[in-house]
C-alpha cells in the first residue's frame, strides 16, 4: 500500500495537486474539508456543527475528523493506496492516522510539503473566494484565522514525521504543471506505486 499526505498551509494547492495525483497513481483521495463540505451540503448534525469551526477558520475538533477517516479506511479495504489532503491537521491527528493505518499492516511513506508564502497564500484564497461559494474564503479575517490556526496546530505535524525522515520540501509558487511534475519526482523517487 502506498499512502502519502498532501501537506501545507491553506490554499497552498492541495486540493489542486490532489485531483492530479491521484489520477496518475490510482490512489483514493481522502480529503477531510471534501468531506465536511459535503456532510454540510447534506444538512447532517455533523455537518451543522462543523461549520460553525469552518466559518470562523478555526479546525474542527479531532475526534470529529479522525472518525470520518476511520469510517473512509473501511469503506475502501481494497485500496491500493490513500492520499490524504488537510489531514492529519493536528500532531493528535497524525498519530491516530498512525494507529489506523497500523491496523491495515500500512504507514505512511511520504509528506509532500507544499512551501508558499503568506500573502500569496491570501491572494489565492480571495480569488477563490469570488467563484467557489466557499463562506470560508470570503472574508480576509476568516483567511487570516485559518492560516494562524495553521502555523499553531498544524505546522508541528512536519515535526512529527520528521523524526521519521518522512517530510519532503516542494516549492509550491510557480505553474500548477510544473509543481505537479516536482511531486511525482519525489514519489517516485521514494518508491514505485504498484
Ligand atoms: P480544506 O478544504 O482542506 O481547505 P484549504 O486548506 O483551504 O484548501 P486547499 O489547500 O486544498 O486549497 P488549494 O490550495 O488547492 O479545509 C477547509 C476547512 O475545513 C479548514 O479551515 C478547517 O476548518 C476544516 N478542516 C478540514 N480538514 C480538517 C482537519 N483534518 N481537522 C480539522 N479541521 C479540518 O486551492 C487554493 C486556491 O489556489 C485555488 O483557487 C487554486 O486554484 C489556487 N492555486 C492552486 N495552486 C496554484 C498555483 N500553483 N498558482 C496559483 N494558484 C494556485
Amino acid at each position: 500500500m502506498f499512502n502519502l499526505i498532501l501537506f501545507g498551509p491553506p490554499g497552498s494547492g492541495k486540493g489542486t495537486q490532489s485531483e492530479k495525483l491521484i489520477e496518475k497513481y490510482g490512489l483514493i483521495h481522502l480529503s477531510t474539508g471534501n468531506l465536511l463540505r459535503e456532510e454540510i451540503a447534506n444538512q447532517t448534525k455533523l455537518g451543522l456543527e462543523a461549520k460553525n469551526f469552518m466559518d470562523h477558520g478555526q479546525l474542527v475538533p479531532d475526534e470529529v475528523v479522525i472518525g470520518m477517516i476511520r469510517s473512509a479506511l473501511e469503506h475502501n479495504p481494497k485500496a491500493k493506496g490513500f492520499l490524504f489532503d488537510g489531514f492529519p491537521r493536528t500532531v493528535a491527528q497524525a498519530k491516530a492516522l498512525d494507529d489506523l493505518l497500523a491496523e491495515k499492516n500500512a504507514a505512511i511513506r511520504i509528506v509532500l510539503a507544499l512551501e508558499v508564502g503568506q500573502e500569496e497564500l491570501v491572494q489565492r484564497l480571495l480569488h477563490r473566494g469570488k467563484t467557489s461559494g466557499r463562506s470560508d474564503d470570503t472574508k480576509e479575517e476568516v483567511i487570516r484565522a485559518r492560516i494562524i490556526e495553521y502555523e499553531n496546530k498544524t505546522a508541528p505535524v512536519a515535526g512529527y514525521y520528521e523524526q521519521f525522515g518522512k517530510v519532503v520540501h516542494v516549492k509550491g509558487v510557480g505553474g500548477i504543471d510544473e509543481i505537479f511534475r516536482s511531486l511525482c519526482q519525489q514519489i517516485e523517487a521514494r518508491q514505485t506505486v504498484q
